[in-house]
This record gives C-alpha cells, structure tokens and sequence, in this order.
C-alpha cells in the first residue's frame, strides 16, 4: 500500500507543521478549515450543470432558497468558513470592492486571507474547469485590533501559505506553505482530500504554450517574436503544442503538472493585462516558485511587486523557468520597438 494512500490534507498539513516548530496550530487549522470549504464548492459547482434539469427556477430553487450566482455562493461560502475561527484578522475577496472585516463577535486572528473565490466561473456553462484561488500573510498591524487595508496589501514574497482548488473531472487542492508544493485528490467516498501528488515539481522546460492568441494584434513585439520562435521550432523533435483553456486556475494547473509557459501579458488596450496581483498572480506565483518554477511581469519577479491597490492587474509571465527565461530575453531585445 503506498504510503500516501491515505495521508488526507489535515493529517499531511499537521505532519509539515511537526518538521517546521516556527509553525503554530493555528496555520493547520485555517487550511483545513479551507478543504472544508472546498469541499461544500465542490458539491454545488458539480451539480451546477443539474440546475436547468432539475426544476432549479434560476432565481429561487425548489426549496424557495435563492439559487446565487456560483461566484457569489463561493464567495459566501468562504466567509462564512473562515470569519469565526478566530484565525484572520481582515480577508478581501475578488467579489468585494473593500476589504472585509471580522464581525465583532469573533475573535481576532494574526492571520490576513485574501481569495478568488470562483476563478473562470463564465466558464461553467461549457463544463470547463474552474478554480478557487486563495493566498494567507501574516498581519503587519499590531495584534489584537481589526486588520486594515495594510496587512492585505504585502509583496507577493511575504505570503504564508498559498494555494488553489481546481474543479474538474476530480476536485483537487494544490497548496504550499513555502516547503514544497502538494496536491490532494477529493475522493467523494470518504469525503477527504488524499495526497495524489507529493512534492510537485515543474519540469526545467516545457512543450506547451498557453495564451489567447486572439489578441495576437495587441501584444508587445517581443512576445510576437517569441511565439513566431516556438511556431518555427521543434521541441524535441516534435512541434510545440497552443494550449489555452481560459481559466487561469486550469491552464496554470496544467503548467505545474506538464511544464511550459502560461502568459496573460499586458497589451496595447491592457496596459497591465487581465489578471490581477493580490489574489490570482501572487499565490499562483508563489506556488510555481515553491516548485521551481518562475513568474515575472516580463521585467520583475511577481512576489517582488509592490502592491498600490487590492484589485490591481498586473501581466503575467509563469512556469517553467527556461521558458520564462527566454521569453523574457525576447521582450528585452525588442522593448525598444514598443
Ligand atoms: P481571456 C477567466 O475569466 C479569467 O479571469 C482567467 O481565469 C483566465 O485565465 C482569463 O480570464 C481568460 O481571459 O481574455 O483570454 O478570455
């Protein structure tokens, strides 16, 4: 029997707690809390499919419950798992302008949450997979007091613990708390997620490239030049391979896994892209960074930017650190043919 056979997310998350004694319960706690949530996403975006099927009226169910839009439900979700355990001290979400505080009635943690709670989810119509994004800092006010747009706005370099949970043909967490990076397969029979992949590492270099070439007129030159290179070019002996799913959580998933490049660069109409910094490129960079991989804007190191405002965007350039490597050496021959 392999020996992760049954090594759930709460029994591995305390095992790393053991080999790193700078870490309390209280990370564990909050990161199981998070599976907890995963796992009640999980059971509505899947049946999400059923709700034209079974007599679900759009705006109210069968029960006379409000059916919510699914990035709404997600995001309410994870309020309501993570807002009382005492943990955060301010959380900010991607489907809240302001941050949001802890209701005065719970108790005040020394941790910050920040989250995409339903990555991609205009996808959800055609089935394609969609992802939760969430990222954890420690607070930078003093304890004790109500956390402020401060301890939300840190460099990417500073996060705890990062991580995504990706729902599709399986539901699974990808997670790092700066010592490797794992990945846990919901199993619906217990109801657990399992350790499926321990230890991920991003391969040196990659066959795939992954962007909307749509927006092949806008983009910077460099990248014009990079793309042309890999078209013209074998990648051990065999073509390269355009894959782009459109859901950031998905293809950068796929990245991890296979290796190659996911791009999500600024362009003409776009000066900095679609993405944005504090809750999609931060934890996804410090998740492909934890398995040796690379992200930059093209110039600088994604966790080094220096956040201005909660839902800014930034390009994103991520993945196999060969292939980063040289697409940047393309942008910088032709940054002055911008
Ligand atoms: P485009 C989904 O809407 C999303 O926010 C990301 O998940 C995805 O990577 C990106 O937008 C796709 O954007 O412009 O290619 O449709």
């Amino acid at each position: 029997m392999p020996a992760t056979r049954f090594m759930t997310l709460h029994r591995h998350i305390l095992e790393g707690e053991k080999m790193h004694p700078e870490a309390t319960g209280e990370l564990s706690a909050l990161l199981s809390q998070l599976g907890l949530a995963a796992k009640v996403i999980s059971l509505e975006v899947n049946k999400a499919g059923l709700v034209d099927i079974i007599g679900f009226t759009g705006d109210s169910n069968v029960h006379g419950e409000q059916v919510k839009k699914l990035d709404i439900f997600a995001h309410e979700i994870l309020i309501k798992a993570m807002d009382h355990g005492g943990h955060f001290c301010v959380m900010a979400s991607e489907e809240e302008e302001d941050i949001i505080h802890i209701p005065k009635k719970h108790k005040i943690g020394k941790y910050v949450l920040l989250f995409d709670p339903l990555d991609g989810s205009s996808n959800i119509d055609a089935n394609v997979s969609i992802g939760t994004i969430f990222t954890i800092y420690k607070r930078i006010t003093p304890d004790g007091e109500p956390g402020t747009l401060k301890d939300c706005l840190q460099e990417g370099y500073r996060q705890v613990a990062a991580g995504y949970v990706i729902y599709g043909s399986s539901t699974m967490l990808v997670y790092t708390a700066g010592h490797g990076v794992y990945g846990f397969t919901l199993d619906p029979a217990f109801g657990e997620f399992l350790l499926s992949h321990d230890n991920i590492k991003i391969p040196a270099n990659g066959r795939i490239y992954s962007l909307n070439e749509g927006n092949y007129l806008y983009w910077p030159q460099g990248l014009k030049n990079y793309i042309k290179h890999l078209q013209s070019n074998l990648y051990n002996g065999k073509p390269f391979q355009a894959r782009y799913i459109g859901s950031m959580v998905a293809d950068i998933h796929r990245t991890l896994l296979y290796g190659g490049i996911f791009i999500y660069p600024s362009d003409r109409r776009n000066e900095f892209g679609k993405l944005r910094l504090m809750y999609e490129c931060n934890p996804m960079a410090f998740i492909v960074e934890a398995a040796g991989g690379r992200a930059t804007n093209g110039n600088q190191r994604i966790l080094d930017l220096k956040p201005e405002s909660l839902h800014q965007r930034t390009p994103i350039y991520i993945g196999s650190p060969e292939d980063v490597l040289l697409v940047e050496k393309f942008l910088h021959e032709n940054k002055s043919a911008e």
